[in-house]
């Protein structure tokens, strides 16, 4: 029987991580691996992080199934069998759980648990870590792999609550789905979410109004099934496949044309972009290798989309809605779609441009526009997210010295190397800002941070260090390579999340790293040869022989305290 007045017992694990999607599981299997204990906490009731969410119709991957999957065990990789191109999004939720029933992983991750605080104690090294549900651990090391689309947006539209049909967010979809036949239907947003889910929407609604604020370029997906024969030639050079990933600037595998699109005659430009735009999905932003650092090169391939784009389109009006002019391409992250452009031919579809014709308010039966009242039943905002930051300054995170990470982070994200923030010892960031992350196949930056991290941790185990943390100086000189390095590319001049500009409160900087996967990679190996070059590494003072276990108790009574 336990005595009342006794604390309660609070967990300790080497590491906790927070998010049960693919950067999480990876990082439980590998810390696990290496011998440390975590828990995974997440706030829903099952793992899989954005592709627990984002149920909507059409949902699926938009990087090829055989890369958009986990590299780390071979076996894994030979015995999944993809059987679409492109995965939907039931087919990588079955994959997710299957990875974690195979590796076991279930026992470690806690469910339900949202992170509210993890705060770090100077004095004993440990974050204590505690959820909205009452749950409590401490640990030595805190991971935030809480993904960089996962706080999701909608807009503030007066009138909201009195409309009497039904609203949703598309990644916010309900498990049981949403029927849509005989219903009058309003999509607001044409991201990547919106252009999925539109020509899906558009077949089953008795009536389709898309709301569109900026018009989006988008390349065909060109999905198929995987057929046997392919599924065996890609599983025999699968270690290739991932070598050369890891040797590309996009994680994808696509090495851009060498020659610059401005040195190729309109004829040979004009024949790489005809090649590459039914076979190379996303990877037709690498078709030639300066489309987003020189202008000029851009507007031929915005030209060239924009004709493709024209062919589908039958109404003129509706035509010149849709073309994408007020950005290059490829500085916003552009879809890849099936059937999307072709949707707006349909009778029961209308396109409302809300840039000239804005929504004043929702009421209890539609959408009002300056132009008039559209009647819906329902209303599906495909807003996307507060990207990138909005998941990690969510929890009150609280560092060194009481400072917290919305502090650290006023004038937008300071880390080095995307991996560490100054100010914030022991805790590390998946393939959020500053690295990679989105602008690469984020399922290879994502393994990528963890093996490395991982090292990192046996490093610390195997040395006695018992604080890690990014220096001030190494911070402040990555913060100024990625501005530099994006500033050296078209991406600025794109109203875009990768500019913070879907959020208007947040500041206006380059978030992801533009430097290639390649170019990171070498860096981080770089760093590690110099003995973690930029890491501050703190050994156990001599008499604090402390395991993890003595420390965790130690912490567990000055928590009580606290
Ligand atoms: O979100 P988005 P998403 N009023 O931010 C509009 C990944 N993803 O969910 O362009 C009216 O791209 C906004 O307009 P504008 C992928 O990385 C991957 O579609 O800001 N409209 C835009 O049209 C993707 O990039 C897959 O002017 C408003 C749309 O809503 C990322 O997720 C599939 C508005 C939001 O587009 C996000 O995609 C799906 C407002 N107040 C998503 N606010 C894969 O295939 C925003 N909009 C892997």
């Amino acid at each position: 029987m336990s005595v009342e007045t006794e604390p309660a017992e609070v967990p300790y694990v080497d590491v906790v991580v927070v998010g049960a999607g693919f950067a999480g599981l990876r990082a439980l299997y590998t810390l696990r691996e290496c011998g440390f204990t975590v828990a995974v906490l997440d706030e829903s009731d099952d793992i899989g992080g954005v592709w627990y969410w984002n149920r909507y119709p059409g949902a699926r991957c938009d990087v090829e199934s055989f890369d958009y999957s986990y590299a780390f065990s071979e076996e894994l990789e030979q015995e999944w069998r993809w059987s679409e191109r492109y995965a939907t999004q039931p087919e990588i939720l079955r994959y997710i759980n299957h990875v974690a029933d195979r590796f076991g992983l279930r026992s470690d991750i806690h469910c339900s648990q949202q992170v509210r605080r993890a705060a770090y104690d100077d004095e004993a090294h440990l974050w204590t870590v505690q959820t909205d549900t009452g749950g409590h651990w401490i640990s030595r090391f805190l991971i935030l792999a809480v993904g960089q689309l996962s706080t999701t947006k909608a807009p503030d539209l007066p009138g909201t609550d009195d409309f009497t049909g039904a609203i949703y967010h598309s990644a916010r979809w309900p498990q049981e789905g949403v029927e849509f036949a005989g219903k009058r239907v309003g999509v607001v947003g044409t991201g990547s979410s919106g252009t999925q889910m539109i020509p899906i929407v558009a077949q089953q609604a008795e009536h389709l109004t898309v709301f569109q604020r900026t018009p989006n370029y988008s390349i065909p997906a060109n999905n198929a099934p995987i057929t046997d024969e392919r599924d065996e030639q890609v599983k025999a050079g699968y270690r290739e496949r991932r070598r050369k990933a890891l040797d590309t600037p996009s994680g994808l595998g696509f090495t851009p044309n060498k020659t610059s699109a401005l040195e190729a005659t309109p004829e040979e430009r004009e024949q790489t972009f005809e090649q590459a735009w039914p076979t190379a999905g996303f990877g037709f932003v690498l078709a030639f290798p300066d489309l987003l650092i020189s202008q000029e090169a851009n507007d031929h391939v915005s030209e060239f989309v924009r004709k493709k784009i024209a062919e589908k389109v039958r109404d003129p009006v509706v035509r010149e809605k849709l073309m994408p002019r007020d950005h290059p391409f490829g500085t916003k992250r552009p879809p890849v779609d099936s059937g999307y452009f072709e949707t707006f031919n349909r009778d029961n579809v209308e396109l409302v441009d809300i840039r000239k014709d804005p929504i004043d308010a929702i009421t209890a039966t539609g959408i009002l526009t300056a132009g008039g009242h559209h009647d819906l039943d329902i209303i599906v905002f495909a807003t996307g997210f507060d990207a990138m930051t909005g998941s990690l300054l969510r929890p009150e995170i609280i560092g060194s010295g009481e400072r917290t990470l919305v502090e650290k982070w006023a004038d937008g994200p300071q880390t080095y190397l995307g991996l560490g923030v100054h100010g914030f010892p022991n805790m590390f960031i998946i393939a959020g800002p500053q690295s990679p992350s989105l602008l690469s196949n984020v399922l290879l930056s994502i393994e990528q941070h963890v093996d490395w991290l991982a090292a990192l941790l046996v490093h610390a185990r195997d040395h006695g260090i018992e604080e890690i943390e990014a220096e001030a100086e190494a911070e402040r000189r990555w913060v100024e390579h990625v501005r530099e390095r994006a500033e050296q590319t078209l991406y600025p001049k794109a109203r875009s999340y990768y500019m913070g500009d879907d959020v208007a409160s947040k500041p206006r900087v380059f978030t992801p790293y533009v430097g290639g996967v390649r170019g990171y990679r070498r860096t981080l190996e770089r760093v590690v040869a110099d003995g973690y070059d930029g890491f501050a590494l703190k050994e156990r003072t001599s008499g604090s022989e402390t395991s993890s276990a003595d420390a965790a108790a130690l912490a567990a009574q000055g928590l009580q305290t606290r």
